[in-house]
């Protein structure tokens, strides 16, 4: 079961993988599936750490699209405050904060379908400066045309993150208000740009498991391959579509987190939203699956994370490392 170079990209990194070939990797035993997955992370990875992003959310809420799993959507009644685009020196501060604790890369996060261009400008300026306190720098600002991929890159952007969040077959009945490709196009002017591309989903929407096969398919198939690959577990937000869905089983959360570290070997594979409801032992399943990316931080964007402190905790006892 050894996938082949993808014939049409030019990259070495980008390996075909049939759905069939994917379907087994999930049904392999438990323990069969786990080793492989760690093995394929050894290869590539040092197996004792763990990369830390920070997020902040810097515009908040009155989002026009109609994401069924998002509390910023301006459709749902969620409760949410909404807030308008965040001053430089408060995005600064949280900076400066979030590197305190011990991140390495701070990725701002705003409810836009697409930036405006006085957004990006807004946006840039805030990357340059927290580029200069020695980050790493992330955003996600919804769809982005080619010019403003090129400014972003311009003010010292290294990540843009937009997600596929489902396979292509799922994903109408999660969002209506813009394509899958129009996804794989932002993902594709990000490219161009020259930034580093983080790309992932959520699991839990009510997907099958094909879904999840179809998803990671695609994540895989992208030429290079994402660097950053978040796996989310979805939170459910009261006052969205998809508040009362049932939990996914964390077995299958951990079978989809092996297969990405096998799929995509050289990518950090984020063990992303979800983690405050995850006991250690599940997030410790997580890593030894191949996780070795965190969101770090009491906060994701609007919804609560597991504390800094509890990480820091959950580290030492696993001698990991960030
Ligand atoms: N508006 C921009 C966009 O959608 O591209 C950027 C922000 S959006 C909140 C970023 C990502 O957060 C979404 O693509 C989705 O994968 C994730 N997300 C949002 N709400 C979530 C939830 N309730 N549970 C898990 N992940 C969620
Ligand atoms: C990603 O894949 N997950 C993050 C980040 N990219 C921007 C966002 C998770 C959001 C969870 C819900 C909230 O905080 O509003
Ligand atoms: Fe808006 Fe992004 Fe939420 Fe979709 S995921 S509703 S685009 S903020």
């Amino acid at each position: 079961m050894s996938p082949t170079p993808e014939a049409t990209c030019e990259t070495t990194e980008t390996q075909s993988w049939t759905r069939e070939q994917i379907e087994s990797l999930f049904a392999l035993p438990f323990n069969d599936l786990l080793f492989k997955a760690q093995t394929v992370h050894r290869e590539n990875h040092d197996a004792n750490q763990v990369q830390l992003s920070s997020l902040l959310s810097i515009k908040t809420g009155a989002c026009p699209e109609d994401c069924a799993y998002c509390p910023q959507s301006a459709r749902y009644k969620t409760g949410l405050k909404t807030e308008r685009l965040m001053p430089l020196d408060q995005i600064v501060e949280a900076a400066k904060k979030a590197k305190a604790e011990g991140a390495g890369r701070f990725c701002m996060g705003a409810a836009w379908r697409s930036p405006k261009d006085k957004d990006i400008q807004a946006v840039s300026e805030a990357v340059s400066a927290v580029k200069a306190l020695g980050m790493e720098t992330c955003a996600t600002l919804g769809m982005l045309n080619e010019e403003h991929a090129n400014e972003l890159k311009e003010a010292g952007l290294d990540y843009y993150n937009h997600n596929l969040d489902t396979s292509p077959e799922y994903y109408g009945e999660i969002i209506t208000t813009r394509t899958y490709d129009d996804r794989l196009e932002t993902l594709e002017n990000v490219r161009t740009a020259g930034m580093k591309v983080c790309c992932g989903g959520i699991v839990g929407m009510g997907e099958t498991k094909n879904d999840r096969v179809g998803l990671l398919q695609t994540l895989a198939s992208l030429c290079p391959p994402p660097e950053s690959v978040p796996i989310n577990n979805l939170i459910k937000i009261e006052g969205t579509p998809l508040a009362d869905l049932e939990d996914i089983d964390p077995f299958d959360f951990i079978r989809t987190i092996a297969v990405a570290r096998i799929l995509m070997p050289k990518s950090y594979v984020r063990l992303s939203a979800g983690r405050e409801t995850m006991n250690d032992q599940l997030q410790s399943l997580c890593f030894l699956a191949g996780a070795n990316s965190i969101f770090y931080g009491e906060q994701l964007l609007t919804a609560n994370n597991a504390t800094a402190e509890h990480d820091r905790e959950l580290f030492a006892k696993l001698g990991i490392n960030q």
